[in-house]
């Protein structure tokens, strides 16, 4: 039996957090732009419809996606009070294996700005073997990375303002 994989492309909208008061860092990478300007358009799209308002949207280029993680602490920087980032970009497998460095570095870059900054650096980044499979994960028929990556950013930046708030007591109400 085949199970359905779960794609948040297919979301309801209900069981998203509403993004009024966040504030939300986009940097993508130049490089595949067709792909990524797709992704960028599903990904403020999705923001916007979930509530969040166009001048909360804080968008920058950077070359290739191996700049995305210094792209995002530019941001973070540049915008101290941002809720979440979300990076996007393509890295299609070639001849060589510039693909596996350039996407390890990315994941473990922004896995670090994440947990030292404390706040979430979403990976948006496609990992294709080829631009067909690039072109379905951007707007085809496996939805659009862009927009799944969106509410990530919504759903993370709600756990984390929800963190912090005074903790639940546990046990016998000592
Ligand atoms: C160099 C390179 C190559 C070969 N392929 C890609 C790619 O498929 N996707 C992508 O986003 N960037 C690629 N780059 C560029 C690197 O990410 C980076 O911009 C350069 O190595 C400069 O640091």
């Amino acid at each position: 039996m085949t199970k359905k994989k779960k794609n948040l492309s297919d979301h309801s909208s209900a069981d998203i957090p509403n993004g009024q008061d966040l504030k939300i860092g986009i940097v993508t990478a130049q490089w595949n732009r067709t792909i990524t300007d797709q992704l960028l358009d599903g990904c403020a799209q999705a923001l916007k419809d979930h509530g969040v308002s166009e001048n909360d949207i804080f968008s920058i280029q950077v070359p290739g996606s191996y700049e995305l993680p210094q792209g995002a602490r530019i941001l973070l920087t540049r915008h101290r009070k941002l809720d979440a980032v979300i990076c996007l970009g393509c890295v299609i497998k070639g001849e060589t294996d510039h693909n596996n460095y350039i996407n390890r570095a990315v994941a473990s870059g922004l896995m670090q700005l994440g947990l030292t900054s404390g706040v979430p650096c979403i990976f948006g980044v496609l990992t294709p073997n080829s631009m067909e499979q690039a072109v379905e994960r951007s707007g085809g028929k496996h939805g659009n990375k862009g927009i799944e990556a969106a509410i990530s950013a919504l759903q993370m930046a709600d756990l984390n303002k929800r963190e912090g708030l005074p903790a639940h007591k546990i046990g016998f109400g000592l």
